[in-house]
């Protein structure tokens, strides 16, 4: 009655959940604010190498994102080989020359202008992560199945989310970069026609003279992003 479920469905117990008291809760959670709001968009990276180990435990948290029907509609795609880095970077570089140089619209490209970006992308060749995330239209909540997969965009959005998080969480300094169209990462990535190019994500440590832009430290406040009603 009123379980908000079927009890038809095999369950098992929820051995995971951690109860804490409400003053550590409360401290917890501003934490986790404080922890979160130092994250910046880095665009500078240095050379030096990060431990595998790192990024598959990214991974694993990213994996952990809820997602439609619990089909998990995601692949990542550590990329390494520096060919395959070099020949990424140039198809990248060749579509964002055509968006800064007007595909991209007037409108689009003034809201650009105070972050400073350009089409050179040198970190797809420098930084030492580089991950490409693709979204699949077909899937299960096992490998090999061709089920049909839902919510795919806000599933996958999620476990970026988490990615991101946890690369911060472990001290790098990260970067989402969504060039625009990205199907050429298909054929680099050696990933089937039906998964979609997502997101890509660069990690690294900042490079010593790294700088970010004064813009994307204006952030909306509690008060101007909820309503409570
Ligand atoms: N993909 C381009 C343009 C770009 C678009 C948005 I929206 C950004 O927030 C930042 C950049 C690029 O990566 O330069």
């Amino acid at each position: 009655m009123n379980a908000g479920h079927r009890d038809d469905a095999k369950r098992v117990p929820l051995t995971d959940y951690v109860e804490y008291g409400p003053a550590e809760m409360l401290s917890r959670a501003a934490a986790f604010a404080k922890h979160l709001k130092r994250r910046r968009t880095v665009r500078d990276f240095a050379d030096r190498p990060v431990d595998p180990e790192i990024v598959k435990h990214a991974i694993d948290a990213a994996g952990t994102a809820p997602s439609g029907a619990n089909h998990q509609p995601w692949h990542f795609v550590v990329i390494q080989d520096p060919a395959r880095r070099k020949a990424l970077r140039e198809a990248a570089e060749k579509e964002e020359k055509a968006f800064y140089e007007g595909k991209g619209g007037e409108e689009w490209l003034q809201a650009l202008s105070p972050l400073g970006t350009d089409s050179s992308k040198p970190f797809l060749e420098t930084a030492p992560v580089l991950i490409a995330v693709f979204a699949q239209k077909r899937g299960g909540e096992k490998i090999g199945q061709s089920k049909k997969n839902y919510y795919i965009n806000e599933s996958v959005g999620i476990a970026c989310g988490f990615m991101l998080a946890a690369l911060h969480e472990a001290g790098l300094v990260t970067l989402t970069h969504t060039p625009n169209p990205m199907k050429f990462l298909t054929e680099i990535c050696e990933r089937p026609a039906d998964e979609k190019p997502f997101m890509l994500i660069v990690a690294g440590y900042p490079a010593d003279d790294a700088t970010v832009p004064e813009h994307a430290l204006i952030k909306k406040t509690v008060g101007e992003i909820s309503s409570w009603l």
